[in-house]
């Protein structure tokens, strides 16, 4: 996945490596003439007492006490296991160049991913720009241009100096109330039965209301004195700075950072030299993996790797090339040290699922970059409740017992890697994959189709049909899985269909206060016994946090179901209500327990009914009723449902016993022409039927009313929900926005979400997600547009591939669900 914000900002690694771990400013980071640094005076009180411990004296630390203490949190400490870089005033002027960056394409691709990246991030705030060759030499005039085609500027981009950063932060933190203490080197984290924790150091020991691991490189290990084992692993990064040169010494101004995407480098100007720091492919990249087996060495701070200038050779040609001043310029430091990297490099922000009042902002590969807007996030979600907006993609949960070190190498060398290659959509990394946490229909299915990565588990996208291409090609096109995919659809629709289903995250709750907890959790009301209904949970402003559906199984006893990336999200949300509100219920996570498999389409009930006594009819098992029986022998929870909106169940079985019902309901319906089908084509048919998916259409950022839930939404049930107050002034003051479907005609491209809507020569929203409909043979898409561009057969334009194509907002759902179908039909 093309992730905008943080491949943008991504650019800008600069100065970073080395800071965490350096107690005195780093050897490689100028001090400006005539400045001084007096270490302030290092704090002599203790608290034993605290509302937050953070543990961690870099910029992420630092910054994250900075802003809490700046909100008004009373006794927040810090504990630096060494020492803080210390010694400027508040005030001073901090080292920021801001002379922009600009990405260099070189090869047609990379313009069509220019264009691509501009129409997601078109309706964000943050400027960015394609400009031409031209614009690009008047910029960087000391550029080779042979080979440039375009480039993507951000002029709010700049480079900062790291140690001045992070002093600054500290005397900020300081002055409205913060402690940190250095040295202070955690040796124990011990919880308490009511929540607390209690934190030791040699210097002393402290009661903290909440800790959170900030500990750069050392995070693995704080996580480890609480049994956890967060997947991070150290690799080496190496950059190089040259002496001064002439040509950069006679610029009128300073040159915008420069991104060689296919040289795979950023470089950018140091004083009058460069500064050049490259990504080495996979391959020869250096993971420190012996941080991860024998821990971090002891005392490591302002030591660096040795240098290895050999590894990084052809990013050095490459660049030579691009910038020729390069080839007469001296090296007069080369620069290697260690950035932590997680699977994805994206960080891990926010509570932890499993352990009360232990929250983390770990894992940053870009660590200057992200501490100063994760530092005020992170306070506002701790003194809120809830996140300023969405941060879902950089939620600790995502991870789980599926990434070991294993995984996590794998994942930090191909992240490394792949630093720069095209994002295409519909991406998939190969590495590290399988885990060991695939479906007992792995094997299977494995070499019938192409499999998506979804939390650990491998599901089919869309399956291999014969005398086709069979090759992963990605593309910001249709591609060779347009047919096949068209194929699965058709198979749906008018037979009959088998998905694997098993990536659902799976949560048993029951217990004397079971109602009362999902009452109080759910903005639906609680199903009748033998029934499901679909139902969100939200947060106290008001805003969509999950979507799961809720089977009550036996009275007081529910099965809960959320989709694949959102399972320890979820879990965390509703173990701590459970814990904060007292209630006696008992929460069990079986997702690896159970397999799914789906049944879905007008044969369906056809197929199944050869395999079991129950009936199966439409008045003896009705639409989102759920019944436990036998099929071909094998016990399952049966639940009238599928997100296909066709006739369907989902079959809810011991994870053992997959590929022998798999293999039944296979054999069983030879017949009705049975075939399988992915989630690609899932996904056309729910968009079709107009069913929101939760990450999607519904979010931090979003209410359910706006998302056009409030079907599901009972703000006069009696339970007082979380978010029901807030949920009824937002009623109150009226919507400013509202998602709606809206089809369109391209030439070979389709909208995936995330694109921007144009109205009259502006940007007014954006898409949310989309697809090609099979069945109007149109491009689809959800939108979020203004109240005022919401009704039906209003005109708008959407932006795929740098141009704007007509839309119009149609009459949802664009195809009727099969129950809907059937209840019209009853009518008449
Ligand atoms: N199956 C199960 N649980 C799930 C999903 C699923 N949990 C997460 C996610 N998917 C939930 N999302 C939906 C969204 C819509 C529907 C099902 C799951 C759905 N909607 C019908 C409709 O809108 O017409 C029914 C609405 C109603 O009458 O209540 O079926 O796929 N187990």
């Amino acid at each position: 996945m093309f992730r905008p914000s943080a491949q943008r900002l991504r650019g800008l690694q600069l100065l970073s490596c080395g800071l965490r771990d350096s107690p005195g400013r780093p050897r490689w980071v100028s001090r400006r003439e005539g400045e001084e640094n007096p270490p302030l005076p290092t704090e002599t009180k203790w608290k034993d007492r605290a509302e937050t411990v953070i543990i961690g004296g870099g910029c992420v630390g630092v910054s994250l006490a900075y802003h809490l203490a700046k909100a008004g949190m009373k006794d927040v400490v810090l504990l630096e296991k060494s020492e803080l870089t210390a010694g400027s005033t508040w005030h001073a002027a901090v080292g920021f160049h801001q002379p922009g960056s600009i990405r260099i394409a070189t090869t047609p691709v990379r313009v069509d991913e220019f264009k691509y990246q501009m129409t997601r991030t078109g309706w964000h705030a943050t400027e960015q720009y394609i400009i031409e060759p031209e614009k690009i030499q008047e910029m960087f005039p000391l550029l080779n241009m042979n080979k440039v085609l375009a480039g993507l500027y951000n002029p709010g981009d700049g480079h900062i100096d790291p140690y001045s950063l992070t002093m600054a932060l500290a005397a900020g933190a300081r002055k409205y109330g913060a402690l940190l203490k250095y040295p202070a080197p955690v040796t124990s984290l011990t919880s308490r039965s009511d929540g607390t924790w209690d934190v030791e150091t040699p210097q002393g020991s402290l009661r903290a209301n909440r800790i959170v691991n900030a500990a750069g490189f050392w995070a693995r290990e704080v996580g480890q004195m609480i049994g956890l084992e967060h997947p991070l692993i150290p690799v080496q990064h190496q950059y190089v700075v040259t002496s001064s040169i002439p040509e950069v010494k006679a610029l009128k101004r300073e040159l915008p950072v420069l991104r060689d995407l296919e040289g795979s480098y950023y470089l950018r100007q140091e004083r009058d030299g460069l500064l050049f720091g490259p990504y080495e492919s996979q391959e020869k990249m250096k993971v420190q993996d012996s941080w991860v087996t024998s821990g971090v060495p002891p005392g490591f701070g302002k030591e660096l790797f040795e240098s290895d200038l050999d590894r990084i050779m052809e990013h050095v040609e490459a660049a030579m090339e691009m910038v020729p001043v390069l080839k007469t310029a001296d090296i007069i430091n080369v620069v290697n040290g260690p950035i932590t990297y997680s699977p994805d490099i994206l960080p891990m922000v926010g509570p932890h699922q499993g352990v009360r009042n232990y929250w983390v902002a770990i894992g940053f590969g870009y660590g200057i970059i992200h501490a100063g807007g994760v530092g005020k996030y992170l306070s506002d979600w701790i003194l809120h409740g809830e996140p300023p907006f969405d941060l879902i993609e950089l939620d600790p949960n995502r991870y789980g017992k599926w990434t070991t070190t294993q995984y996590t190498e794998a994942k930090a060398r191909e992240s490394y890697g792949f630093n720069n290659i095209v994002g295409y959509p519909k991406e998939e990394r190969f590495a590290g994959r399988p885990t060991q946490r695939v479906s007992g229909l792995y094997k299977t299915l494995e070499s019938k189709c192409s499999m998506g990565f979804h939390a650990g588990w491998e599901q089919p996208h869309w399956f291999y049909k014969p005398d086709q291409d069979n090759q992963y090609r990605p593309s910001f096109r249709r591609t060779n899985w347009f047919e096949p995919v068209g194929c699965e659809y058709k198979q749906v629709m008018q037979r009959v269909g088998v998905i694997d289903l098993s990536p659902f995250g799976k949560f048993n709750i029951k217990g004397q206060d079971s109602i009362r907890l999902l009452d109080h959790l759910f903005a639906n009301v609680i199903p009748k016994v033998g029934f499901t209904n679909i139902s969100h949970m939200l947060t106290p402003k008001g805003r969509v946090y999950a979507e799961l559906t809720v089977s009550h199984q036996s009275p007081g006893e529910f099965l809960l179901i959320t989709g694949s990336g959102s399972e320890l999200h979820d879990l965390r949300w509703i173990e701590e209500a459970a814990v904060k509100g007292g209630y006696d219920v008992e929460i069990k996570n079986i997702t690896d327990e159970l397999g799914v498999l789906g049944v879905a389409g007008p044969r369906a009930r056809k197929v199944l009914q050869k395999l079991t006594p129950e009936d199966l009819s439409e008045d003896a098992f009705k639409f989102l009723q759920t019944k436990t029986l036998k099929v071909s022998n094998i016990p399952v929870t049966a639940i009238r449902i599928s997100y296909t909106g066709e006739l369907g169940w989902e079959l809810y079985h011991r994870r053992e016993d997959s590929a022998a019902l798999y293999d039944a309901i296979m054999n069983a319906g030879q017949e009705e022409g049975i075939d399988n089908f992915g989630t690609y084509a899932m996904n056309a048919l729910r968009l079709e039927k107009a069913f929101r998916a939760w990450g999607s259409e519904m979010n931090c950022d979003t209410n359910p009313l706006e998302a056009g839930l409030e079907y599901f939404v009972k703000l006069n049930k009696p339970a007082d929900f979380i978010g029901k107050q807030a949920l009824k002034q937002i009623k109150a003051k009226g919507l400013k926005r509202r998602l709606v479907c809206l089809t369109l005609a391209t030439d070979d491209v389709d909208p995936e979400g995330n694109e921007s809507i144009w109205y009259h020569g502006k940007v007014v929203g954006n898409t949310t997600s989309g697809s090609y409909s099979y069945s109007i043979q149109k491009s689809l898409a959800f939108a979020y547009v203004p109240i005022e561009l919401s009704e039906v057969g209003q005109e708008v334009e959407v932006e795929l591939l740098g141009k704007n194509y007509p839309a119009v907002i149609i009459q949802e759902p664009l195809v009727l669900t099969e129950p809907t179908r059937n209840r019209l039909q009853k009518k008449r």
